[in-house]
């Protein structure tokens, strides 16, 4: 998985605030209300204690304060422990933690002690990505594209096939694309189909996987990516809306994930 540096972090608050404005504007809800909408579930200043994690690379100088940022915008009451690893996960249950959020290389995962609900950040991102893309007001039909099927593509690929979309989808393992065939009764999208698309959730690590053939005049295009797979002409020569973040939204999903069991 690729791994967020400090510069993806850098001015959280105006890429939420921007990022938020368009949400409202092409869905009708802002994060906030399509949080609830989506998990049926409001915060309520639940405590969560932030765990710096010291595995594999280590530290990332400002996620652990990132994550508080997030917490306390979406109503939670967070704190980061003092000490980090196993020490942090002992302090943070004796301060009174509802929720623990915590991330090695792997896994960064929300746990809630009271509910004992848990997520991981791949299943609770490509969830709240891929239904953003399906709440587009201005769609032209309920076809939409979800571009690669790993962890968090399934997941978001999963979501909206229960939402009963018809979605299509490409990924360059054909192992991922047949078991999503298989398992969600997907649709398999090549390029040569000449279909065209106003809804597109993108989740790959990779730029410029999102190619003219692809989209509608039209479209909203939504992605966790980092970087973006929109090429910048393609997105200034179509009408394309694009929600794109390298953490808050899925932190946010994460949060309301684990307040029902
Ligand atoms: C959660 C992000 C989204 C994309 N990649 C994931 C990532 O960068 N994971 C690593 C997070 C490491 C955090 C470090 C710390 O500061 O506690 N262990
Ligand atoms: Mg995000």
């Amino acid at each position: 998985m690729a791994l967020l540096t400090p510069e993806d972090l850098e001015n959280l608050s105006s890429q939420l605030e921007h990022n938020n404005e368009i949400v409202k504007r092409v869905t009708g809800l802002d994060i906030m209300d399509l949080c609830e909408e989506l998990y049926g579930a409001q915060p309520n200043s639940e405590r969560v204690g932030i765990i710096p994690i010291t595995a594999g690379n280590g530290i990332i100088s400002n996620f652990t304060a990132s994550l508080l940022f997030i917490v306390n915008y979406f109503g939670f009451e967070g704190f980061i422990t003092e000490h980090p690893d196993v020490t942090g996960y002992y302090e943070a249950v004796s301060q009174g933690a509802d929720i623990i959020m915590m991330a090695d290389d792997h896994i960064f995962t929300a746990h809630n002690l009271q509910k004992g609900a848990i997520v991981s950040n791949h299943v609770a991102t490509g969830i709240i990505y891929a239904d953003i893309a399906s709440r587009f007001l201005e769609a032209s039909s309920k076809d939409i594209l979800v571009i690669c099927l790993g962890r968090v593509g399934y997941a978001g690929a999963c979501h909206l096939a229960e939402k009963g979309f018809n979605v299509y989808a490409c990924d360059p393992n054909k192992g991922f694309l047949q078991k999503a065939v298989d398992e969600l009764g997907i649709k398999t999208y090549c390029s040569d189909d000449r279909k065209k698309f106003s809804m597109v959730f993108e989740a790959t690590p990779n730029a410029d996987t999102i190619s003219e053939g692809m989209i509608e005049e039209r479209c909203l295009v939504s992605t966790p990516g980092i970087p973006c797979g929109l090429p910048p002409e393609i997105g200034k020569k179509y009408r394309v809306d694009l929600v794109m973040e390298p953490l808050v939204i899925g932190v946010a999903s994460m949060l309301y994930s684990v307040l029902r069991k």
